[in-house]
């Protein structure tokens, strides 16, 4: 096979990128065109995404692309989960809310009036957050949100749209609504009990229009050609199409994390600190539920089983706080402080709900520090420490949790993402779990919406272990050996 060029905007949740791939089937190169803030906007009704400058900044992304790679193939969208737009034919019925606003709160409470957690659970297999699209839906059929829509488009599928005119729910994002069906296998097409579908009888018995949630389709398969007009803003010159991606920012990120065995975790570290496995078949047991780990639809239809810890968040929202004053402070000398602190830091829950929403997040630790009678950090310097510390100790848990609810060994865990570059994240993770830390690639979510592009193209074939393979070779992991079982050891 021949080798070739894709285009993956990949919007994160403090940033997003238009990366230029060109794949081979043993070359693999990376290439950033694009790279632009994600700022969102509060405004009187709540926190909301400037979704029309995401894509704004994406087609303009896409244009540059094509300047330097006329040839390109295909163009996929992935971003962060959950949050969606409600349309009313062609239009948006306004600015899609951020998951961290707070109204879904009331969703909660009246979904768990009408349906029980631990049915839930069953149902769709996902981690209680309150941002879950169900509880979003449920505030918006409230406060009457929901009155004129005629579909639901998740973020990625918002932009596809836009792209193509062609409406679907790309199914691992769509698997973070909590209203598609889990089941006792994988979340194949076809099946008959209904797993990977939406599921009605949940649906209804929310009170959710059945009508507003759109077709499914699977990652690899294609959305549709980009509309003329889109095509002539961006300079296309040929018929380019969109394809379905692991559309879910962490489906995608998992499918190149270069795995060599099934004795390996992950950690897929950005804003958030997404911690797990990759199995076959969804684990639902209380013990699972109790520890608030979920079972996300993969590409393939692996399941992603995992635990969402806050991330890297507590360290952007600290910096965000100290800058306020307009001062601009250098992440680089920060870290470096951060590992040079020798007085012991308080070890916090980096995912008590307090960190939550945005905020002051230095008060905050502080706080929690206080109330646990933990020392509170003194300087800049303690409080990344701490956070680093902290999120390297959640780390550490969610992987032994997630191997104890599974009963698979673990004897490797991979860090992507941003946090695969903090070097003292990934020692003190090893040094946690006693087990190397494999680290890199950064851009490891970008990278699996190319490799998903790619395949369809007939650029690279085979299964997700090949794709791997592949990532394996061309981005070598940085690896971080266990500091306190050599001590053991030795
Ligand atoms: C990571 C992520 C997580 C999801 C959270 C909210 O970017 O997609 O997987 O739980 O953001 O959507």
């Amino acid at each position: 096979t021949a080798a070739g060029s894709v285009a993956a905007i990949d919007l994160g949740a403090t940033s997003g990128r238009v990366m230029l791939g060109h794949v081979g089937h043993n070359e693999l190169h990376l290439r950033q065109v694009a790279r632009f803030a994600n700022n969102p906007v509060r405004t009187i009704d709540g926190l909301h995404w400037n979704v029309l400058e995401l894509y704004r900044n994406a087609v303009a992304g896409l244009a540059s692309a094509l300047r330097d790679e006329p040839g390109i193939a295909s163009v996929g969208v992935d971003s962060w989960a959950v949050d969606y737009a409600l349309m009313r034919g062609s239009r948006m019925l306004g600015n899609p809310f951020h998951y961290r606003d707070e109204r879904s709160a009331d969703g909660v409470a009246v979904t768990h009036a009408l349906i029980d957690p631990a049915e839930l659970y069953a149902a769709n297999g996902l981690q209680f957050l309150h941002f879950n699209t169900l509880y979003q839906l449920a505030a918006e059929r409230l406060s009457g949100g929901l009155d004129g829509a005629d579909s639901m488009l998740l973020i990625p599928d918002l932009l596809n749209y836009w792209l193509t005119g062609t409406r679907a729910a790309e199914r691992t994002n769509a698997s973070t609504t909590g209203l598609l069906r889990i089941g006792a296998s994988s979340a194949a097409a076809g099946s008959t009990t209904g797993a990977g579908q939406w599921d009605d009888t949940l649906i209804e018995r929310l009170g959710l229009p059945r009508s507003i949630f759109p077709t499914l389709i699977d990652a690899g398969s294609t959305v549709g050609s980009l509309l003329p007009a889109v095509a002539a803003e961006i300079g296309a010159r040929r018929p380019l199409d969109v394809v379905a991606v692991g559309s879910h920012d962490t489906a995608s990120a998992v499918v190149a994390v270069p795995m060599q065995s099934e004795n390996s975790a992950y950690i897929s570290c950005g804003t958030w600190g997404l911690v797990g496995l990759e199995l076959e078949h969804p684990v639902l047991t209380e013990a699972s539920r109790a520890a608030n780990f979920t079972n996300e639809g993969g590409v393939d239809g692996h399941v992603r089983f995992l635990h969402n810890v806050m991330g890297l968040w507590l360290l952007s929202e600290s910096v965000r706080t100290w800058e306020r004053g307009g001062e601009t402070i250098s992440l680089t000398e920060l870290l470096a402080a951060a590992a040079a602190v020798t007085t012991p830091v308080a070890i916090f829950d980096a995912d008590d709900p307090r960190f939550m929403a945005p905020g002051d997040m230095p008060t905050r630790i502080a706080d929690y520090c206080s109330e646990h009678a933990l020392p509170v950090p003194q300087s800049r310097a303690e409080f990344v420490r701490s956070i680093i510390e902290s999120l390297a100790d959640a780390f550490g848990s969610a992987v032994r949790t997630a191997s104890e609810l599974s009963g698979r060994r673990v004897d490797v865990v991979h860090i992507v993402g941003g946090g695969s570059q903090n070097e003292l994240l990934c020692q003190l993770t090893a040094d946690r779990l006693g087990v190397p830390v494999l680290a890199g690639p950064v851009e490891a979510t970008a990278i699996g919406n190319v490799l998903v592009q790619a395949r369809t193209q007939g650029l690279v074939t085979g299964d997700l272990e090949s794709l791997r393979g592949l990532v394996a070779r061309t981005f070598a992991p940085v690896r971080y050996q266990p500091r306190v079982a050599a001590e053991r050891r030795g």
